[in-house]
């Protein structure tokens, strides 16, 4: 074992490499609050055009893009549609309700898909007894669900009901890009379908801070507001953008290389005895490992993994979710898999 632990509990344990630093060190910056930093400015512009909307406006981490879309499209008591996994449901510490007075309107699928139909059956209708349903957010990687993608066409008929209703669609496309590489169909037709979208930096990119929301001009500049009322209209920002940029330029098509270490991963922890993972699922960087045949709980397993330099989180269900990404190799994926072992031989 090398005695740095191999850490696979997230794809945002990535750290800068030196070059980032460079970039971030070399960066322009000025006021953002006044529009002035222009490696701010860069890098929305760079990803509106990459995503092909109109505007993109930087935000501290992908929990402030989404809740600052969420506020922005809804009014207080409203509803939103969207999977029972969600992360904007499950994993942003409660803040729809708390910051935008929202509740969620909850459907299941599985691989975190849900159908066209299934949105358009929990549609509220026009009533003063219901909650009136302003909002579809899908989620593209789909995180809980295993990294999985979230096929296009279903989006397309998700966006038929959306238009025959009038509501807005947001996609929490927090590892979009990792879809973009494992299917080839590009940024900008993913993300459009939708009003609006937050990308992450700061996941399998490598950039250590920064999210993107991205949408119509008008959008944005409600956005704005928004952000600022949420305590994110920062500085000379530029330092943190700088490190955006650099990742958009080197950091998109190596997530290949996370994808073929996540499917080896996958393929090696499914053939030892007392795990398994759903191969199916298993699409880009994330993959979910049942542990319930070890005869152990979720937290047992992780914490032997952990005894011997393999980092994962427990996921609930029994489940452990492992997550490949930029600083980890081939290499360790292999030296993870001799520690799957021994845990299987020893308990
Ligand atoms: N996800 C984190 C944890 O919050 C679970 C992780 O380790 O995967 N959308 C999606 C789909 C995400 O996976 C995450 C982060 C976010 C939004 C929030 O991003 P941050 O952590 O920057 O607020």
């Amino acid at each position: 074992m090398t005695t740095e632990p191999i850490d696979l509990r997230s794809d945002t344990v990535t750290v800068p490499s030196d070059e980032m630093r460079q970039a971030m060190a070399a960066a322009e910056v000025g006021d953002d609050v006044y529009g002035e930093d222009p490696t701010v400015n860069r890098l929305q512009a760079e990803l509106a055009e990459r995503l092909g909307k109109e505007a993109g406006l930087f935000m501290a981490s992908g929990t402030m893009s989404n809740q600052v879309a969420l506020k922005t499209h809804t009014q207080p008591g409203d509803e939103v549609i969207c999977h029972r996994w969600s992360h904007i449901f499950n994993f942003e510490g409660g803040a729809g309700p708390a910051m935008s007075g929202v509740s969620f309107n909850l459907v299941d699928g599985d691989y975190g898909v849900i159908t066209a139909e299934q949105v358009e059956a929990v549609i509220r209708p026009d009533s003063i007894h219901y909650p009136t349903t302003a909002l579809i957010n899908l989620e593209n990687t789909h995180n809980k669900a295993g990294g999985t993608i979230f096929p296009l066409g279903e989006i397309r008929n998700i966006r038929k009901v959306a238009d025959h209703y009038g509501l807005p669609m947001h996609l929490d496309g927090a590892r979009l890009f990792n879809a973009v590489v494992a299917t080839g169909v590009e940024a900008h037709q993913w993300a459009e379908p939708f009003d609006s979208i937050s990308t992450c930096l700061s996941k399998g990119l490598g950039a250590p801070v920064g999210s993107v929301l991205l949408g119509s001009k008008e959008f944005i500049e409600k956005a704005l507001y928004v952000r600022k009322r949420f305590g994110g209209a920062m500085r000379q920002v530029g330092v943190l953008a700088a490190a955006g940029l650099f990742a958009l330029e080197n950091n998109i098509d190596r997530l290949a290389d996370d994808h073929a270490n996540a499917g080896r991963l996958a393929e090696g922890v499914n053939e030892i005895e007392g795990f398994s993972v759903d191969l199916n699922g298993v699409h880009t960087n994330i993959i979910m490992i049942d542990v319930t045949g070890t005869g152990m709980t979720e937290e047992a397993v992780r914490g032997r993994l952990a005894e011997r330099g393999v980092l994962l989180n427990t996921f609930g269900r029994g489940f452990l979710r492992a997550v490949t990404h930029l600083n980890v190799s081939a290499d360790e994926i292999e030296k993870a898999l001799e520690v799957f072992e021994r845990i299987a031989e020893s308990g």
